[in-house]
Protein backbone atom coordinates (compact mmCIF):
# COMPACT_ATOMS: atom_id res chain seq x y z
CA UNK A 1 0.00 0.00 0.00
CA UNK A 2 1.35 3.18 -0.95
CA UNK A 3 1.17 6.23 1.62
CA UNK A 4 -2.32 7.41 1.45
CA UNK A 5 -3.80 10.63 2.17
CA UNK A 6 -7.20 11.62 4.00
CA UNK A 7 -9.23 14.52 4.26
CA UNK A 8 -10.20 16.32 7.87
CA UNK A 9 -11.39 19.53 9.16
CA UNK A 10 -9.50 22.55 8.95
CA UNK A 11 -11.34 23.32 11.37
CA UNK A 12 -12.04 21.36 13.83
CA UNK A 13 -16.21 21.77 14.89
CA UNK A 14 -15.67 19.62 18.23
CA UNK A 15 -13.11 21.95 19.05
CA UNK A 16 -10.46 18.51 19.22
CA UNK A 17 -12.84 16.21 20.79
CA UNK A 18 -11.73 13.47 18.46
CA UNK A 19 -15.40 13.20 17.04
CA UNK A 20 -15.13 14.43 13.44
CA UNK A 21 -14.96 10.98 11.27
CA UNK A 22 -11.29 11.31 10.40
CA UNK A 23 -10.68 9.94 13.95
CA UNK A 24 -12.08 6.50 13.51
CA UNK A 25 -9.52 6.58 10.21
CA UNK A 26 -6.67 7.87 12.25
CA UNK A 27 -7.48 5.07 14.64
CA UNK A 28 -7.18 1.96 12.39
CA UNK A 29 -4.32 3.71 10.73
CA UNK A 30 -2.75 3.73 14.06
CA UNK A 31 -3.76 0.06 14.94
CA UNK A 32 -2.10 -1.28 11.58
CA UNK A 33 0.71 1.06 11.46
CA UNK A 34 0.10 2.87 8.31
CA UNK A 35 1.56 5.95 7.66
CA UNK A 36 -1.15 8.69 6.26
CA UNK A 37 -0.58 12.08 5.71
CA UNK A 38 -4.05 14.52 6.07
CA UNK A 39 -5.19 17.36 3.85
CA UNK A 40 -7.10 19.89 5.86
CA UNK A 41 -9.94 21.14 3.50
CA UNK A 42 -12.01 24.51 5.13
CA UNK A 43 -16.41 23.78 5.16
CA UNK A 44 -16.35 25.93 1.72
CA UNK A 45 -13.79 23.72 0.02
CA UNK A 46 -15.63 20.72 1.17
CA UNK A 47 -18.43 22.16 -1.04
CA UNK A 48 -16.77 22.98 -3.91
CA UNK A 49 -16.11 20.81 -7.30
CA UNK A 50 -12.32 19.37 -6.16
CA UNK A 51 -13.69 18.30 -3.17
CA UNK A 52 -16.96 17.43 -4.26
CA UNK A 53 -15.43 14.78 -7.41
CA UNK A 54 -13.56 13.12 -4.51
CA UNK A 55 -16.28 13.18 -2.29
CA UNK A 56 -20.21 13.26 -3.70
CA UNK A 57 -21.68 14.38 -0.50
CA UNK A 58 -19.29 17.19 0.04
CA UNK A 59 -18.17 15.78 3.25
CA UNK A 60 -14.96 14.64 5.06
CA UNK A 61 -13.31 11.66 5.20
CA UNK A 62 -12.28 10.55 1.94
CA UNK A 63 -9.14 8.52 1.47
CA UNK A 64 -6.51 8.54 -1.73
CA UNK A 65 -4.34 5.92 -2.35
CA UNK A 66 -2.68 5.91 -5.82
CA UNK A 67 -5.62 6.06 -8.43
CA UNK A 68 -8.24 4.65 -5.81
CA UNK A 69 -10.43 7.18 -4.14
CA UNK A 70 -12.83 5.76 -1.47
CA UNK A 71 -15.10 7.72 1.05
CA UNK A 72 -17.30 6.43 3.52
CA UNK A 73 -15.64 6.36 6.96
CA UNK A 74 -17.07 2.35 7.06
CA UNK A 75 -15.54 1.60 3.49
CA UNK A 76 -12.32 2.98 4.49
CA UNK A 77 -11.74 1.38 7.69
CA UNK A 78 -12.81 -2.25 5.81
CA UNK A 79 -10.21 -1.06 3.30
CA UNK A 80 -7.34 -0.99 5.33
CA UNK A 81 -9.01 -3.92 7.23
CA UNK A 82 -8.64 -6.18 4.65
CA UNK A 83 -5.28 -5.50 3.50
CA UNK A 84 -3.40 -4.40 6.92
CA UNK A 85 -3.32 -7.40 9.84
CA UNK A 86 -4.99 -6.63 12.96
CA UNK A 87 -8.41 -5.43 12.33
CA UNK A 88 -10.19 -8.40 11.29
CA UNK A 89 -9.71 -11.99 12.31
CA UNK A 90 -7.92 -14.82 10.57
CA UNK A 91 -10.92 -17.22 10.76
CA UNK A 92 -13.41 -16.24 8.62
CA UNK A 93 -16.71 -16.94 10.34
CA UNK A 94 -15.24 -14.46 13.42
CA UNK A 95 -13.98 -11.73 10.30
CA UNK A 96 -17.45 -12.23 9.45
CA UNK A 97 -19.32 -11.04 12.45
CA UNK A 98 -16.70 -8.50 12.89
CA UNK A 99 -17.70 -6.86 9.53
CA UNK A 100 -21.20 -7.23 11.07
CA UNK A 101 -20.42 -4.96 14.02
CA UNK A 102 -18.57 -2.15 12.10
CA UNK A 103 -22.27 -2.37 10.33
CA UNK A 104 -24.44 -2.70 13.57
CA UNK A 105 -22.48 0.24 14.74
CA UNK A 106 -22.68 2.47 11.65
CA UNK A 107 -25.93 1.44 10.42
CA UNK A 108 -28.30 0.79 13.95
CA UNK A 109 -26.43 2.19 16.69
CA UNK A 110 -25.28 5.68 14.98
CA UNK A 111 -28.28 6.99 13.38
CA UNK A 112 -30.40 7.57 16.39
CA UNK A 113 -27.50 9.00 17.98
CA UNK A 114 -26.84 11.32 14.59
CA UNK A 115 -31.16 12.35 14.79
CA UNK A 116 -30.15 13.28 18.38
CA UNK A 117 -27.36 15.40 17.46
CA UNK A 118 -29.18 16.90 14.07
CA UNK A 119 -31.71 18.14 16.02
CA UNK A 120 -30.07 19.35 18.67
CA UNK A 121 -28.28 21.61 16.07
CA UNK A 122 -31.14 22.52 13.57
CA UNK A 123 -34.37 22.85 16.23
CA UNK A 124 -33.06 23.33 19.54
CA UNK A 125 -34.33 26.40 19.71
CA UNK A 126 -37.74 25.48 18.50
CA UNK A 127 -40.68 25.37 20.90
CA UNK A 128 -41.34 22.00 19.73
CA UNK A 129 -38.12 20.47 20.24
CA UNK A 130 -38.65 19.95 23.83
CA UNK A 131 -41.55 17.65 23.40
CA UNK A 132 -39.17 15.48 20.77
CA UNK A 133 -36.53 15.41 22.92
CA UNK A 134 -37.66 12.07 25.13
CA UNK A 135 -38.68 10.19 21.71
CA UNK A 136 -34.70 10.97 20.56
CA UNK A 137 -33.40 10.17 23.76
CA UNK A 138 -35.38 7.28 24.20
CA UNK A 139 -34.20 6.04 20.43
CA UNK A 140 -30.80 5.76 21.74
CA UNK A 141 -31.36 4.42 24.93
CA UNK A 142 -33.11 1.40 23.49
CA UNK A 143 -29.85 0.42 21.50
CA UNK A 144 -27.52 1.24 24.33
CA UNK A 145 -29.68 -1.24 26.71
CA UNK A 146 -29.55 -3.86 23.98
CA UNK A 147 -25.45 -3.52 23.17
CA UNK A 148 -25.39 -3.06 27.09
CA UNK A 149 -26.86 -6.41 27.31
CA UNK A 150 -24.91 -7.98 24.37
CA UNK A 151 -21.53 -6.96 25.43
CA UNK A 152 -21.94 -7.98 29.43
CA UNK A 153 -18.89 -8.38 31.17
CA UNK A 154 -17.02 -9.38 27.86
CA UNK A 155 -13.87 -6.96 26.90
CA UNK A 156 -14.78 -6.83 22.98
CA UNK A 157 -17.96 -7.25 21.52
CA UNK A 158 -16.80 -10.91 19.64
CA UNK A 159 -13.63 -12.16 20.97
CA UNK A 160 -10.49 -9.77 20.05
CA UNK A 161 -10.67 -6.16 19.22
CA UNK A 162 -11.74 -5.91 15.62
CA UNK A 163 -12.51 -3.03 13.76
CA UNK A 164 -16.16 -3.54 14.50
CA UNK A 165 -15.24 -2.65 18.02
CA UNK A 166 -13.04 0.50 16.81
CA UNK A 167 -16.35 1.34 15.08
CA UNK A 168 -18.52 0.89 18.15
CA UNK A 169 -16.48 2.69 20.33
CA UNK A 170 -16.07 5.85 17.91
CA UNK A 171 -20.05 5.73 17.82
CA UNK A 172 -20.81 5.92 21.29
CA UNK A 173 -18.70 8.53 21.57
CA UNK A 174 -21.06 10.60 19.94
CA UNK A 175 -23.55 9.75 22.42
CA UNK A 176 -20.97 11.87 25.27
CA UNK A 177 -22.81 14.34 26.99
CA UNK A 178 -26.10 12.88 26.35
CA UNK A 179 -26.07 11.34 29.89
CA UNK A 180 -27.58 8.19 28.70
CA UNK A 181 -23.93 6.08 28.53
CA UNK A 182 -23.69 6.62 32.08
CA UNK A 183 -27.14 3.85 32.38
CA UNK A 184 -24.54 1.46 31.03
CA UNK A 185 -21.52 1.50 33.05
CA UNK A 186 -20.23 -1.56 31.14
CA UNK A 187 -20.29 0.62 27.95
CA UNK A 188 -18.63 3.47 29.37
CA UNK A 189 -15.71 1.17 30.41
CA UNK A 190 -15.55 -0.49 27.11
CA UNK A 191 -15.10 3.23 25.41
CA UNK A 192 -12.57 3.93 27.79
CA UNK A 193 -10.93 0.54 27.23
CA UNK A 194 -10.64 1.69 23.31
CA UNK A 195 -9.87 5.01 24.66
CA UNK A 196 -6.38 3.30 26.62
CA UNK A 197 -5.03 1.69 23.26
CA UNK A 198 -2.11 3.39 22.22
CA UNK A 199 -3.04 3.39 18.75
CA UNK A 200 -6.62 5.35 19.63
CA UNK A 201 -4.23 8.11 21.65
CA UNK A 202 -1.93 8.19 18.71
CA UNK A 203 -5.10 8.87 16.73
CA UNK A 204 -6.31 11.29 19.10
CA UNK A 205 -3.43 13.96 19.38
CA UNK A 206 -2.94 14.07 15.66
CA UNK A 207 -6.17 14.95 15.37
CA UNK A 208 -6.02 17.39 18.29
CA UNK A 209 -2.91 18.69 17.01
CA UNK A 210 -5.12 19.77 14.43
CA UNK A 211 -6.94 22.39 16.37
CA UNK A 212 -4.65 23.30 18.52
CA UNK A 213 -2.18 24.10 15.91
CA UNK A 214 -5.17 26.25 14.29
CA UNK A 215 -5.93 28.09 17.51
CA UNK A 216 -2.24 29.02 18.04
CA UNK A 217 -2.10 30.78 14.56
CA UNK A 218 -5.26 32.45 15.02
N1 LIG B 1 -21.46 8.44 6.76
C1 LIG B 1 -20.33 9.31 6.59
C2 LIG B 1 -20.59 10.59 7.36
C3 LIG B 1 -19.57 11.65 7.03
C4 LIG B 1 -19.85 12.92 7.81
O1 LIG B 1 -20.97 13.15 8.31
N2 LIG B 1 -18.80 13.75 7.94
C5 LIG B 1 -18.96 14.99 8.65
C6 LIG B 1 -17.77 15.21 9.56
S1 LIG B 1 -17.67 13.99 10.85
C7 LIG B 1 -18.96 16.14 7.66
O2 LIG B 1 -18.20 16.16 6.73
N3 LIG B 1 -19.84 17.11 7.92
C8 LIG B 1 -19.94 18.30 7.14
C9 LIG B 1 -21.10 18.25 6.19
O3 LIG B 1 -21.81 17.24 6.12
O4 LIG B 1 -21.29 19.26 5.52
C10 LIG B 1 -19.04 8.62 7.07
O5 LIG B 1 -19.13 7.79 7.97
O6 LIG B 1 -17.96 8.91 6.54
Amino acid sequence: MSKPTITAFAASPDRGQGLARDMRVRWAFEEVGQPYDVRLVSFKEMKEPAHLGLHPFGQIPTYEEGNLVLFESGAIIFHIAERHAGLLPNDANARARAIGWMFAALNTVEPPVVELEQAEFIEGDKPWFKERLPGLKDRIRVRLTQLSKRLGRADWLDGAFSAGDLMMVMVLRRAEGTGLLEEHPNLVAYIARGEARPAYKRAFAAQLAVFTATQSTG
